[in-house]
């Protein structure tokens, strides 16, 4: 992938240790102190890799955080994006627009999901869930069910960091020092289950009945007071879990019972991830509305979005022409930038096929994966698509220290990989070649090797 234009090296001028370790810079989920003393630090990056401050090069095993799907610094995209910047740096999208957002909608519609007719731009997946619940209460309150206000999410489900999604969400430590945070939010079980499930090859046998404990909320809540049920249809930041055979197909049909929207969070599972352009194709299951983001930009320029289906956008537009439909939407929805960023990326995904391929590599994938299985600590592994998880069991006493020291010892080794808790999760670029697969899996059992 040589194409493109960059400074032969990189070396930032703040980089080293005794310089960061008094920096103002409050770090978003990290270990502030700990970094500051120990940084690892990355200066550029170009396809699979990433390059640190002195030149090492790494494999990167995550896509970056789940979004870089097309790989690093894609000509096309940046060069996309530089046109854009000197052309229109910004522009309001609150009663005005510009081509570039109109363009964007029309080539995005004809990827996704048959019957997701609408797009609603933000600006990452945080924005793109609380726009969707935001949605899922007035739509209801629009069709005269203005009781429906309660929202369900999933333990360990990850829906971002703002108020709605930090409430449905269902990874405790995200969750619990915040408050009373979002009212009317109760969860149904995780899927979670390590004695019937460890080292399921793709979608675990055990576990569709778990989607019956929408029903027991149902039945505790009164169906017609639920506005919507999120879910992500794998869940990913909690530690990769993948749906058990015939379960979101029952979320779905629960859902239709009782009137209740359904949505798919999709902001890593969608874009190729699965090796179809999201996971509602992927599953056979169609939600009312989708969550992006990430990949819909390949990280380039923050993006989210909503997807839905023509009924929801329906609902809005009914009253007078010269009003306002939804009083919703951010100052940087459908950024110039990020329309430029997204139209290259949907340019690479389409001359590269990138949105399929991983249903060609998905069995190399999932036996690479696997071959772990006998490495130290590994209780189970768990695969989808261009998704990895290893769990290892945790050290007594200190639950996520071994997961922590397996994301060090990778970057030393050659390789950027994700840990939640003691789970190493890995997502690597889409356009990921067999041998650099070997690569990654050959660093992670070197790791292991070498864990205490
Ligand atoms: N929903 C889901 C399903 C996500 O995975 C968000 C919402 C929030 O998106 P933003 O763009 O606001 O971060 C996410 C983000 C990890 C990791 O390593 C995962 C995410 C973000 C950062 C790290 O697990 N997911
Ligand atoms: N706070 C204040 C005081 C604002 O004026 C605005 C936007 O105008 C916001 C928050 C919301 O910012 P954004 O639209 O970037 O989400």
């Amino acid at each position: 992938m040589n194409e493109r234009a960059r400074p032969e090296s990189v070396t930032p001028a703040v980089g080293s240790s005794a310089t960061l370790e008094n920096s103002p810079y409050f770090m978003p989920f990290s270990m502030n102190r700990a970094f500051k003393k120990a940084p690892r630090m990355l200066a550029r990056a170009e396809g699979m890799y990433y390059y640190t401050p002195e030149g090492r090069k790494l494999l990167d095993g995550t896509s970056g955080l789940w979004c870089v799907n097309a790989g690093h610094c894609r000509r096309q995209i940046v060069e996309a994006v530089q046109k854009a910047v000197a052309t229109l740096d910004f522009a309001p999208s609150f009663q005005m627009g510009h081509p570039a957002a109109f363009e964007f909608a029309e080539k995005l519609a004809p990827l996704l999901p048959k019957g997701m007719t609408r797009i609603f731009f933000t600006n990452s997946g945080s924005e793109s869930v609380d726009t969707a619940l935001k949605l899922a209460i007035a739509y209801h309150r629009q069709r005269g069910e203005g009781q429906r206000i309660r929202l369900i999410g999933r333990e360990k489900g990850y829906h971002g960091v703002n108020f709605g999604g930090t409430a449905v969400g269902g990874i405790v430590g995200n969750r619990k020092i915040f408050g009373a945070l979002v009212t009317g939010v109760d969860h149904i079980r995780h899927t979670h289950d390590l004695a019937k499930n460890a080292f399921s090859r793709g979608q675990p046998q055990h576990g569709a009945e778990l989607a019956e404990d929408l029903e027991r909320l149902c039945q505790l809540h009164d169906a017609s007071t639920i506005a919507a049920v999120i879910v992500e249809p794998v869940a990913c930041s909690g530690g990769v879990f993948v749906p058990p055979v015939g379960y979101l197909q029952k979320l779905r049909e629960i859902c239709d019972r009782h009137g209740i929207l359904l949505i798919f969070d999709e902001v890593i599972t969608g874009w190729g991830r699965l090796g179809k352009p999201f996971g509602a194709e992927y599953f056979g299951v169609m939600p009312d509305l989708i969550t992006s983001a990430k990949g819909i930009t390949n990280g380039t320029v923050p993006m989210g979005a909503v997807f839905m289906k023509e009924n929801l956008y329906e609902a809005f537009m009914t009253g007078p022409e010269n009003a306002i439909e939804l009083p919703h939407g951010y100052t940087y929805s459908a950024h110039p930038l990020a329309c430029a960023a997204g139209l290259g990326t949907l340019k690479v995904y389409e001359e590269e096929g990138l949105l399929t391929r991983v249903g060609e590599l998905a069995k190399y994938w999932e036996d690479g994966a696997h071959s772990l299985k006998d490495c130290p600590h590994v209780v189970d592994i768990r695969n989808v698509g261009l998704i990895a998880a290893i769990e290892l069991a945790p050290r007594t006493g200190a639950p996520g220290t071994r997961g922590l020291d397996a994301h060090v010892k990778a970057f030393e080794k050659g390789a950027y990989i994700r840990v939640s808790g003691d789970t190493i999760a890995l997502a690597p670029p889409l356009i990921i070649q067999k041998s650099e697969i070997d690569q990654l899996f050959g660093t992670v059992r070197e790791v292991l090797k070498t864990l205490s």
